[in-house]
């Protein structure tokens, strides 16, 4: 975390599955807090950490995916002005369609 003096303090940790390769922020619920949302590679998911509004975080939801999710993406491909996940796999591109938060 930044203290506006461009150095920074201690760091806090949350619990992912195995292997998160890819993380992004982003704020996927509407509720003007930026989420993080980190693909969990080798535990074939991603998790969602939503944002407390206080910087502190929930514990981690996941969400199963094809095999693998290496990299992440998050953006509205189907236009409903939700937040959707794109997610490449070793052999396949994965969407999840955030109708779940
Ligand atoms: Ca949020
Ligand atoms: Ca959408």
């Amino acid at each position: 975390m930044n203290d506006g003096n461009d150095t920074f303090i201690k760091q806090t940790t949350y619990p992912t599955d195995a292997t998160p390769r890819s993380v992004r922020v982003e704020n996927i619920n509407g509720d003007d807090e930026l989420d993080i949302v980190v693909a969990n590679t080798e535990s074939n998911n991603v998790g969602i950490f939503l944002n407390k509004g206080d910087g502190n975080f929930t514990d981690q939801r996941t969400y199963s995916t094809n095999s693998n999710p290496f990299s992440i993406i998050i953006t509205d491909v189907n236009d409903n002005n939700k937040l959707d996940i794109i997610m490449a796999h070793r052999n396949s591109v994965g969407i999840l369609y955030i109708d779940f938060i």
